[in-house]
């Protein structure tokens, strides 16, 4: 009994520490199709990190695409065919699985003109205009496109 007090005081130490293991989960990116590959409509060059998150490095509120995935329970054909931020455009379509085939793992039908099924792109507001994001922090962006 008392060589395995330190082994479960170690235990209980590590798990204490680590907030986000009691709560953590599949990564939702795996759970889409090109969940790696969504562009971040206020970041140019950028992917967003958090699809179902209001912040776009994650973490946080989850916006309208986070709250109905969370409901649907994965990517079901009936939440592929949703379309969760009201652009007109099905989950689906904007994550280059039109059809609704794509299953986690796979190769999405479509793996370029993805874009954000969480974000109204012509009504969601960026925190600035992303020209301005370009030139204050994406360098790297611009010199790469030239
Ligand atoms: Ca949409």
């Amino acid at each position: 009994m008392t060589s395995t007090l330190p082994l479960l005081v170690t235990t209980v130490s590590v798990l204490l520490t680590q907030p986000n293991l009691a709560n953590s989960y599949p990564a939702g990116r795996d759970r889409i199709p090109n969940g790696y590959n969504v562009p971040d409509p206020c970041r140019p060059g950028r992917t967003t990190q958090g699809v179902g998150h209001e912040n776009p490095d994650g973490g946080g509120p989850r916006n309208m695409f986070g709250d109905a995935f969370l409901i649907a329970g994965g990517w079901t054909v009936a939440f592929c065919n949703a379309d969760t931020d009201g652009d007109g455009v099905s989950n689906g379509a904007e994550l280059g699985d039109p059809n609704c085939v794509w299953t986690p793992g796979q190769v999405p039908e479509f793996t370029t003109g993805i874009s954000h099924p969480g974000r109204h792109n012509t009504e969601y507001q960026c925190p600035f205009p992303p020209w301005l994001w370009s030139i204050l922090f994406g360098w790297s962006v611009i010199f790469e496109s030239v």
